[in-house]
């Protein structure tokens, strides 16, 4: 029996993936030898309705000076990120003096760079330097570190209490939870907020995207899980909103037990979530079945188009692409080559499979006959820019909402 990193309580695991290697682990042909897999396996908490991994890489492995997944490198998420800081501003601390802010996973500023360029006081929290290098050099103040209930002290020793705390798609990263909120509850002055969204777990059960489990994402939260972890250290979930970033978010706000009004959106939320099943184990269940499905109807897609001879390249080297492409068993007789935007993944190979990253310039130059869209969350903003690509009279292979050539 494992135990749940949430509440402490016996899980069983329901399934693995196999063996996966780290996500954001792009590498050069001589690291082949030495690369790192883990079995990745699943469990769902009874108990505290928590989804999350059995076994989950060292943080070092994944988060640190190499880290290859730059924010920036999506121009809708800049927006989305504005939005967020707007809502943090105008609706959480505005009546404020002088109001202090404090994002972890702060990347390369995305969020932050709002804050810094209206003159609020913020600090980025980071653990990996490369991004945060380039956060400072977008006018960000930022600190290296893991963020933990040691790190909230010496923040509040330096610069006091903060008024919100914020986080996006960093909070589902974390396996010390307890450690986190003490930390946050550490940090905020007693009326503070904390703000944060992550990939939601009623979307993933909904459209099968389990690409959206892999190292890095120790648990894939829901209303429901939230609140039950919260609670245990005396804070309250006031509010949710459903976001469409990342294939389908949630962002959660909280604050101190009876310090903020509660919304009926919270109620709404659990009622759904119920009816939905995420507070059962045989949802899981079906999950289950329904990513082997996948597996099998991706592969006979590929297989289909790659016996009538034609090209297929990938389209952004996503972390999500690692689980499809390892799960699925995809090798470079399926994929030629995955194009991406990142200076810091080309000219490297795939985690795992060993597909060669090529830069974006490379697909322009010589359009493939398919792309398969690994990037599907940003599919808008690839579509706008993609127009030469389907000139040429080539076709996307997209697996999200369904699997299909299009
Ligand atoms: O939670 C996480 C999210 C926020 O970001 C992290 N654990 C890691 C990462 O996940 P991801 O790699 O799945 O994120 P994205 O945003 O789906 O990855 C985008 C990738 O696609 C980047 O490598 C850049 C590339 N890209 C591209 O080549 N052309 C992106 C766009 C928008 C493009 O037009
Ligand atoms: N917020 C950004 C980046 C998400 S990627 C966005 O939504 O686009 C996750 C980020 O969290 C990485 O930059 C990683 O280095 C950072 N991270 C991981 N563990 C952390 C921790 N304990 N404290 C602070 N940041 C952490």
């Amino acid at each position: 029996m494992t135990k749940c990193l949430s509440c402490g309580s016996d899980i069983e695991k329901f399934m693995s993936f196999g063996k996966m290697p780290i996500a954001n682990g792009f590498l050069k042909k001589e690291q082949f030898d030495d690369e790192y897999f883990f079995e990745m396996e699943v469990g769902f908490c009874s108990e505290c309705k928590m989804f999350q991994l059995i076994n989950q890489p060292e943080r070092e492995q994944m988060f640190n000076e190499n880290y290859a997944f730059f924010s920036g490198t999506s121009k809708f998420m800049g927006e989305h990120f504005k939005e967020f800081a707007e809502h943090v501003r105008d609706d959480l601390v505005l009546e404020k003096e002088d109001p202090f802010i404090v994002e972890i996973g702060s990347n390369d500023g995305i969020m932050l760079k709002n804050f810094s360029q209206w003159g609020i006081r913020h600090l980025g929290v980071d653990p990996s330097s490369n991004v945060a290098e380039v956060a400072r050099a977008n006018g960000v103040r930022s600190i290296v570190e893991f963020f933990d209930k040691e790190c909230a002290e010496k923040i509040v020793a330096e610069d006091g209490n903060a008024d919100a705390f914020i986080a996006a798609n960093v909070m589902c990263h974390i396996p010390y939870m307890d450690s986190i909120i003490e930390g946050i509850k550490v940090l905020l002055k007693s009326d503070g907020v904390a703000v944060f969204e992550d990939p939601y777990l009623g979307s993933v059960i909904e459209k099968t995207t389990f690409d959206q489990i892999y190292d890095e994402h120790v648990f894939l939260f829901s209303a429901l899980s939230i609140s039950n972890l919260f609670e245990t250290h005396g804070m309250e979930l006031i509010d949710v909103e459903p976001q469409e970033t990342h294939g389908g978010s949630m962002r959660y706000v909280l604050a101190n037990k009876g310090m903020r009004e509660v919304s009926p959106n919270v109620a709404a939320i659990f009622n759904k979530e119920r009816q939905i099943g995420l507070d059962k184990t045989e949802t899981f269940l079906i999950f289950k079945k329904n990513c082997e499905d996948f597996k099998e109807k991706l592969n006979d897609l590929i297989k289909e188009v790659r016996g009538k001879g034609g090209k297929i390249a990938g389209y952004a080297a996503t972390s999500k692409s690692t689980t499809i492409i390892n799960y699925c068993g995809i090798t470079t007789e399926d994929i030629e080559y995955i194009c991406d935007t990142t200076p810091i993944k080309q000219g490297k190979f795939s985690p795992g499979a060993h597909i060669p990253v090529k830069a974006h310039e490379d697909f322009q130059k010589d359009y493939p006959e398919y792309a398969l869209l690994f990037g599907y969350n940003h599919e808008k903003e690839i579509m706008a820019k993609e127009e030469g690509f389907m000139n040429s009279g080539g076709k996307w292979i997209v697996y999200v909402p369904e699997i299909m050539v299009k």
